[in-house]
């Protein structure tokens, strides 16, 4: 397959004179931003300590280290936006007092208070200066349709 792009073609021609691995690298830095941009399920986000795919104690990946939501503030609007950005339609129930065990590393969302528009658990309105324990960690069930949108 020849790459037809202008962009690459004084790459291609530099990666010869360079040697084998840095052509290897330059794609997979391709693949890679082509899947995230088309990516449904964000990255950044996963539920951990539940027992099925859709339910668990909320975390967020910032800088490189998974930590948890405080419940302070833990409501339907901020799951909704946690829920559809795992890519479920809804929300079933809201968990606080780490109903789904307590998370270990930083506690880095306290008092979060998204309206439910939100594309992203980390473009609501939060603070990161906390006063919480694990034992205040959040968690969702969110419900069992994936959303179409
Ligand atoms: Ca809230
Ligand atoms: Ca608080």
């Amino acid at each position: 397959m020849t790459l037809r792009r202008g962009s690459n073609r004084g790459r291609v021609g530099g990666v010869r004179r360079l040697g084998g691995c840095r052509p290897i690298l330059l794609t997979q830095h391709d693949i890679l931003k082509v899947l995230l941009s088309t990516a449904t399920l964000h990255p950044n986000i996963r539920l951990a300590g539940g027992d099925l795919h859709r339910k668990g104690r909320v975390e967020v990946l910032l800088d490189g280290e998974w930590g948890t939501i405080c419940d302070d503030d833990w409501d339907y609007n901020d799951a909704f936006v946690f829920c559809r950005q795992l890519g479920f339609k809804d929300v079933d129930k809201v968990r606080r007092d780490a109903f789904f065990g307590e998370g270990t590393g930083q506690i880095f969302i306290d008092g979060i208070e998204c309206d439910g528009t939100e594309r992203s658990i980390t473009d609501c309105p939060y603070t990161s200066n906390h006063n919480c324990i694990h034992s205040e960690d959040a968690g969702v069930v969110c419900t069992s349709g994936k959303r179409l949108d």
